[in-house]
């Protein structure tokens, strides 16, 4: 269940040539998409694409009117794998994630694709979650793209320029037979914009096309000895067609000024914050007018060295505005210039942070230095309007706004499923002592946050299991690992569960069940309670663990503390050995409110949602026996498994009949993780 509904916008991905667009960058890159003729969207959600996931998941009916073939994919690596249509046949593919994360999961599988090299188009739609609000060790996707050959794009984030990317990325690609990463910063994501529409294209060649008349090219496989030949055509063909395509297509773009001694290089994605900054220090205008030469890099690899030497010949100095570290582009440009005997001047890192987001506040304190230093005259004429300063100071200094506003760590929602599981097993630990407890990624991972400050480490997303291998069997008391439903199916189950089977592990794995992935906005996943008509939902994950050999496997509802206390206890002190398994469950509060109350979002999609009753006894009355104990999975499960309804009726704590029902309850009492954009 998507976070929130794009009914509405889903009208203007029909728009036909000539129509206005207006919306969001993501609902942009999905029409963009269409107009590109693409034959096969997948990807996985993760801040800040996942209201593309999002978007796609809702245009479904559009995308199959078109003949395109969408799917919410198991993992990064599925998704990336799905580019393999591209190899042999004329299909134009896109997937997409969150990166740097995700593309490590993919990158086995991009790797192959990079060497294999593509017929039809193969475009990689990365959510750059990189700076500040950034939900992740913070790495550049640029090295991946290095790494592979896979040419990097990082537009300009105005909705022209990011459905030309899209566009021109499928063209790139097929004419240097090689993927196209195009990446997204969180700004770019949600940037609003217009553009001018065009018609939507049915993919040229199809599925069944390809079904039809299979074509096999054993230079295509990477294995030896086509992967030699692969390098060597990486090099030789690929990249200088690539070079010539970004050149020839001026994909790059260069904004003269009024001061020829010096210029700037940026990267695409930085154009709107740079600008800012050159305006706060009146060397611009609001509408893109720059004092001061500017050569943005829409494309960030390959770099197209004729470019650098036309910008920076003559130049005195040329600051390179590249966030993130390695300086991977300054230290490029700076060969470039010296094998072209170019003497401008070159600074970057120094002048601009080596780490960090490029905030417009940082910008502006590194352009002005440059600007100090290199063309003082600019800051001699320069008068800041006072109106202009006083708009960027902030409106109560950052010192006196601490002492005002308490902090607000990161938390679970009022009212999450997790709190209780999380508050049992810290009273578990007053009796055992503290354990070792691996955890994983997920709105569960802030209970490594007060007020439960537990969980040791955190090695990746569904690696919460893995992350406990090396202290499974080591005897005496028991590793504890937490795992969300979400990271279970993303591969938890086998580098997991199945591990710890393989192994003969004797930890305690712990899958928090709330039905969804719930940091990410709500997304569906294999055993989602209700997961939408085009997917095949209510997978048991009980079923999946015995399935890979667990023997011992218990399952609990959150809310009932008591029941959850005692099946961690038995978990910790049972003469079994084997890795146990705990499915603790409790849907998602905030998704369970989504789908209980009156909402204009469209059900009509959804399978009929499970009957809320009204009044606690009717439910109580309604539900299958209730039990206060743990329920022990030994024997075959029921043939159907429980909707939300049931499971919630059943060992439910107790409540007061007189309260109101769910649906009368606002939602807004719950608060949303999703801000904190996982
Ligand atoms: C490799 C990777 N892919 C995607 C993400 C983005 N992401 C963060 S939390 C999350 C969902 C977690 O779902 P689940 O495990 O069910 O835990 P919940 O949030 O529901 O408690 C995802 C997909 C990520 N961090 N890493
Ligand atoms: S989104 Fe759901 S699972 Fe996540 S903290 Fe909120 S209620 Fe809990």
């Amino acid at each position: 269940m998507a976070e929130r509904s794009f009914e509405k916008e889903m009208q203007s991905l029909r728009l036909g040539e000539g129509a206005e667009f207006r919306g969001e960058g993501i609902l942009a890159v999905t029409k963009a998409l269409l107009q590109s003729g693409v034959a096969y969207v997948g990807g996985y959600q993760g801040a800040p694409i996942s209201h593309l996931m999002d978007v796609l998941a809702e245009a479904e009916d559009i995308l199959r009117e078109l003949g395109v073939h969408f799917e919410a994919s198991a993992s990064e690596a599925t998704a990336a794998a799905m580019l393999a249509a591209s190899i042999n046949y004329p299909l134009r593919g896109a997937v997409t994630w969150k990166s740097t994360v995700g593309t490590n999961v993919a990158s086995d599988a991009l790797a192959n694709l990079a060497s294999s090299g593509v017929r039809g188009g193969a475009l990689i739609i990365l959510g750059e979650d990189y700076g500040e609000g950034a939900s992740i060790m913070q790495e550049r996707t640029h090295a991946f793209a290095m790494k592979s050959q896979i040419w990097l794009l990082d537009p300009r984030p105005h909705l022209p320029e990011i459905v030309r990317a899209v566009e021109q990325g499928f063209e790139l690609s097929e004419a240097s037979n090689s993927p196209v990463m195009l990446m997204l910063r969180i700004r770019a994501c949600h940037v609003y914009g217009r553009f001018i529409a065009k018609n939507n294209q049915r993919p040229a060649f199809s599925a069944s096309d390809a079904l039809a008349a299979p074509s096999r090219d054993y230079g295509r496989i990477i294995l030896p000895p086509s992967t030699y030949a692969q390098e060597r055509e990486k090099i030789q063909e690929r990249f200088p067609a690539a070079a010539r395509f970004v050149a020839e297509h001026e994909m790059n773009d260069v904004m003269e000024g009024e001061v020829g001694e010096v210029g700037i290089v940026l990267q695409g994605g930085l154009y709107n914050s740079v600008l800012r900054a050159l305006e706060l220090l009146d060397c611009a205008d609001a509408f893109g007018s720059s004092k001061i030469p500017l050569y943005v890099l829409n494309v960030t690899y390959p770099l197209i060295p004729e470019e650098w030497v036309k910008f920076c010949s003559g130049k005195r100095a040329v600051l390179v505005v590249e966030e993130g570290q390695p300086e991977f582009i300054e230290q490029a440009a700076s060969q470039i210039l010296r094998k072209n005997d170019v003497s401008a001047r070159l600074l970057g890192k120094g002048v601009l942070p080596m780490h960090g987001e490029y905030t417009v506040d940082v910008l502006r304190k590194g352009l002005e230095e440059f600007i100090s230093n290199w063309v003082p005259q600019l800051r001699a004429t320069r008068h800041f309007a006072p109106s202009r300063e006083m708009t960027e100071a902030p409106l109560v200094a950052a010192g006196r706004l601490a002492a005002l506003v308490p902090a607000r760590p990161s938390g679970l929602c009022t009212g999450c499923p997790e709190r209780p599981l999380f508050s049992a097993m810290k009273l578990l630990q007053r009796e055992t002592g503290p354990l070792h407890i691996s955890a994983d990624i997920g709105c569960h991972s802030f209970a490594t946050l007060p007020p439960f400050n537990m969980g040791n480490s955190i090695m990746g997303y569904g690696l919460g299991a893995a992350g406990a291998s090396a202290l499974g069997t080591g005897g005496g008391k028991r590793a504890m690992a937490v795992m969300g439903d979400g990271g279970f199916w993303h591969n938890g189950l086998t580098s997991g569960i199945g591990n710890a089977v393989f192994n003969r592990h004797d930890d305690v794995t712990v899958i928090v069940d709330n039905g969804y992935s719930a940091a990410t906005g709500g997304q569906d996943i294999p055993s989602s309670r209700d997961a939408n008509e085009h997917r095949q939902g209510n997978n048991r994950i009980i079923d999946a663990v015995k399935g890979v050999g667990v023997k011992w496997v218990r399952q609990t509802r959150t809310y009932n503390m008591q029941e959850t206390l005692k099946v961690l206890r038995e978990a910790l002190y049972t003469e079994f050995r084997g890795p146990k398994v705990i499915v603790a469950e409790g849907e998602c509060e905030l998704n369970r409110q989504r789908r209980v109350r009156p909402t204009p979002m469209p059900r009509r999609r959804r399978r009929a949602a499970a009957p809320w009753p009204a009044c606690p006894r009717a439910r109580s009355r309604a539900a299958s026996p209730t039990t206060s104990r743990p329920r022990p999975i030994t024997s075959s499960p029921a043939a159907a498994p429980p909707s939300w309804t049931a499971i919630s009726s059943m060992a439910a704590p107790r409540r007061c009949p007189r309260r109101a029902a769910p649906t009368a309850r606002p939602a807004a009492a719950v608060r949303s993780v999703r801000a904190r954009s996982n």
